[in-house]
């Protein structure tokens, strides 16, 4: 019999029985919404089906029994019903059936009408953690909006379920905010980039390179764009999470809006680094912050709000007057307890308007404010002990999840931030999530992997860097296990579903 296709994330129960079905084309649907939508759309691309009546086909029905995320699905010879309590739930069985059918549906086709054979099963499945996130910095580098397009559909065919989008960032502000124009029009855009891998920090000038390469770089996503990019996410399942970095990482804003700053900037950052111009400390920076969020969360109704958070020298506080006069005011003596009183005043303000903020680790250095969702990134075995602590955690840590990290050592290799983080590493994500507690396993809410752009100019040297590192991560978080994914020979045919996808996936290894 013919091998089965690989699914990936791997379902919880899957049972083969004797038998398969074929999709009649003009194919039947009943119920489903906008799940329902993308089957017929994705069918209609790669094979030419269309929606018709009859028997047969494709049911949607409710079942108010089944968890948020979890669905059934059952193929037989009258067809394919399919059963959710939810539009995620719905979605996701979309994304299974969709691997029950050959690899190349994955592709823009044609494929055989003919060809759409499933095999008579039982599924049920659910996933272990609800927060499954891709993080993509659209800062550092500005990435077209059609791939951010096509990205949440490969994101969705591993059902993962956050898009994480740092949208601003020292070198560059990707959203245009209302009552505040300069935010895109000058904030978007650097006159360079430095050339070449950043050095180490410099003896005078720290991580302000004063050289770049002299073309202009830069963009910023339309309000429109951002709608629509928020519709067509639900639709697939997908939560986007907004991330406005603050009180570092704030140079394109400053360099708009002076007075926010400590000291001027002309132009958004051209080198890489820690920058020492940071947000100044006074009620108008608050206020710009707030003003931001309540636009953005008028984008984004419903996600949480990431504020970012991390590497923030704060010196420029110590030597800036009005600063200095904040400092003063709220008894704080230090840069960081300067930094947990402005993180307060955010973190306040979100949750009083029944918004959820979720902020970098280094928050973990103050008093966590009440209701923080806390990522962690530098040290992994930080995941457990914030946890533990009482807060919601997101596992985002460098050594298992930095995808911009290498993959791999091999001649021709691209330029990299540095690290090392090939697939039997990534593996061992799981591991770290299994070592929290159970009594602190609930506040684990899941992981994600990131995309940090600094050497990555484009769409497909991001998918060069997450595929299939990603599709690992998408497994561990939706199934519990690495399954086979240590390393490329277990990815088996679902490298063919990234290949039809016309994904630029990684296919060099270290592996012997
Ligand atoms: C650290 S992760 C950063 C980013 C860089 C990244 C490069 C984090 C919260 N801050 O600003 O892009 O390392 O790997």
């Amino acid at each position: 019999m013919k091998k089965l296709t690989t699914l990936i994330p791997s379902p919880r129960t899957f049972t083969t029985l004797d038998g398969t079905y074929t999709l009649p084309n003009p194919l039947p649907i009943s119920g489903g919404g906008a799940q329902a939508a993308y089957l017929a759309e994705r069918l209609g691309i790669t094979a030419g089906v269309r929606v018709g009546s009859g028997d047969g086909g494709v049911r949607f029905v409710e079942n108010a029994q089944l968890a948020r995320e979890a669905y059934r699905i059952k193929v037989a010879d009258g067809g394919v019903d399919i059963e959710a309590s939810t539009p995620q739930g719905r979605a996701w069985a979309v994304q299974t059936l969709l691997q029950l059918l050959p690899v190349s549906v994955w592709g823009d086709g044609p494929v055989e009408p003919k060809s759409l054979v499933l095999p008579h099963c039982d599924i049920e499945d659910e996933p272990k953690f609800a927060w499954r996130g891709s993080h993509v910095d659209v800062s550092r580098h500005f990435l077209s909006f059609e791939g951010l397009l096509s990205h949440l559909e490969v994101m969705a065919g591993h059902k993962l379920n956050v898009l994480h989008l740092h949208l601003t960032d020292d070198q560059g502000w990707r959203i245009p905010i209302t009552g505040y124009p300069e935010l895109t029009n000058k904030g978007a855009w650097r006159p360079g980039t430095i050339e070449g891998h950043q050095p180490a920090a410099h003896p005078d000038f720290g991580d302000d390179w004063p050289t770049h390469d002299g073309r202009p770089h830069g963009g910023f996503y339309t309000r429109e764009q951002i709608q629509h990019l928020v519709a067509r996410a639900s639709d697939l399942g997908i939560m986007v999470v907004p991330e406005i970095d603050m009180p570092g990482h704030m140079e394109a804003a400053v360099c708009a809006y002076p007075e926010l700053g400590c000291v001027e900037v002309e132009h958004p950052r051209t080198s890489w680094g820690i920058s020492q111009h940071v947000l100044s400390l006074t009620d108008s920076s608050v206020k710009f912050c707030l003003d931001v969020l309540e636009d953005v969360a008028t984008l984004f109704p419903g996600s949480p709000i990431h504020i970012g958070g991390d590497e923030c020298p704060g010196q420029e506080w110590l030597t800036h007057g009005p600063s200095q006069e904040t400092m003063k005011r709220v008894g704080a003596t230090t840069v960081h307890e300067a930094q947990a009183w402005f993180e307060k005043e955010i973190t306040t303000a979100l949750v009083e308007r029944g918004i959820t903020p979720v902020a970098w680790d280094e928050v973990l250095e103050g008093e966590v404010p009440a209701g923080l969702n806390v990522m962690v990134w530098r040290d992994a075995k930080a995941v457990g002990a914030a946890a533990r602590a009482g807060h919601n955690v997101i596992a985002a840590p460098m050594e298992f999840t930095y995808f911009d990290w290498a993959q791999h050592k091999q001649p021709n290799a691209p330029l990299v931030i540095g690290g090392y983080l090939p697939l039997a590493k990534v593996a061992q994500f799981i591991d770290l999530l299994d070592a929290v507690d159970d009594s602190s396993q609930g506040r684990l809410l899941g992981g994600q992997f990131q995309i940090w752009t600094e050497y990555v100019r484009s769409w497909s040297r991001v998918e060069y860097q997450i595929w299939p590192r990603g599709a690992s991560i998408a497994q561990q978080l939706w199934s519990g296990h690495a399954g086979e994914l240590a390393t490329l020979a277990g990815f088996g045919d679902h490298l063919d579903r990234l290949t039809y996808a016309g994904l630029n996936w990684c296919r060099d290894t270290d592996e012997e």
